[in-house]
């Protein structure tokens, strides 16, 4: 940074000029890229995907993984507030701004693992019970399970991220409709030099990013699903910025550690947070 501040320095007002443009042209740059770098969906054609909301606002997604539990990240937790009283889950939606279809439901509990870790961001999980049971229909609202397999994904396996996050980098309100967008698994060892190991890409994360069209999972994309050929494998934890080929979308994968976790709540649907040892 100090030699850069040098150069700066010693390069004059034509170099700061020029520096001035490209970093204008790289803010240009940055907001034609929308998720960011995806696409609008086929309305309902994702009727597991839940805008989590508080007083009405999105601020995360979610999978619905039974007519009762929706999966999501569990540093939404921290996003949420002081109070489950205002996060309501809302179901069967693509634009946010209509209610047709939709179901909205309060929080009846969290479930944090005790080994989450704001910090490392391992275990960013959490499960959600809804105060009531959500009415199935093969219109807008059905279950996805988790993947079953708690397999590690090779290298180049081609997911999907979807979400109401932010469709623009530098963007503060989410997206009015649902938006996917292609994404590749990333070598965890590159994402680990990436991040210069800050957090370290453990076994149970994935790092995924598409260097064609930039294309990431961005604000407000936490907690919604990873879908690799259809299954379930992980959810959006987070990255640092969006769209940056060099800082890869981050995720947390279900590792079998996760799935006993997950299927242990549901079993005992026990009524104290933060649950069980991962
Ligand atoms: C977020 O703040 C967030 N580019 C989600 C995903 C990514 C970055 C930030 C990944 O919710």
């Amino acid at each position: 940074m100090e030699r850069f501040n040098r150069i700066i320095r010693f390069g004059g007002p034509l170099l700061q000029t020029a520096l001035l443009i490209a970093s204008v042209w790289k803010l240009a740059a940055c907001s034609e890229v929308t998720i960011v770098g995806g696409h609008e969906v086929k309305p309902h054609s994702r009727p597991w995907m839940v805008s989590l909301q508080v007083k009405n606002s999105h601020v995360c997604g979610g999978t619905l993984i039974r007519d009762q539990w929706v999966l999501t990240a569990a540093h939404c937790k921290g996003v949420f507030g002081e109070s489950k009283k205002f996060v309501e889950a809302v179901l069967g939606a693509h634009s946010l701004t209509s209610s047709k279809n939709t179901q909205r439901v309060a929080i009846e509990e969290y479930y944090v693992p005790g080994t989450y870790s704001d910090r490392t961001k391992e275990d960013d999980i959490m499960l959600i019970k809804l105060k009531m049971k959500v009415k199935i229909n093969s219109k807008a609202v059905k279950v996805k399970e988790v993947s079953k397999s708690g397999k590690d994904l090779q290298v180049g396996t081609q997911c999907q991220v979807t979400g109401w996050g932010v469709v623009s980098a530098t963007g503060s309100m989410p997206s009015d409709t649902l938006q996917g967008a292609e994404v590749d698994i990333l070598d965890r060892k590159l994402c680990d030099c990436f991040y210069n190991r800050n957090p370290v890409i453990t076994q149970d994360m994935l790092c995924a990013s598409n260097n064609k069209r930039q294309a990431d999972a961005c604000k407000g994309d936490s907690g919604g699903p990873l879908e690799c050929k259809k299954a379930f494998v992980g959810l959006v934890s987070g990255g640092l910025g969006c769209g940056n080929p060099k800082k890869p979308g981050v995720y947390t994968r279900f590792s079998k550690r996760h799935l006993d976790w997950i299927h242990k709540i549901i079993k005992h649907q026990s009524n104290t947070t933060n649950v069980g040892i991962l």
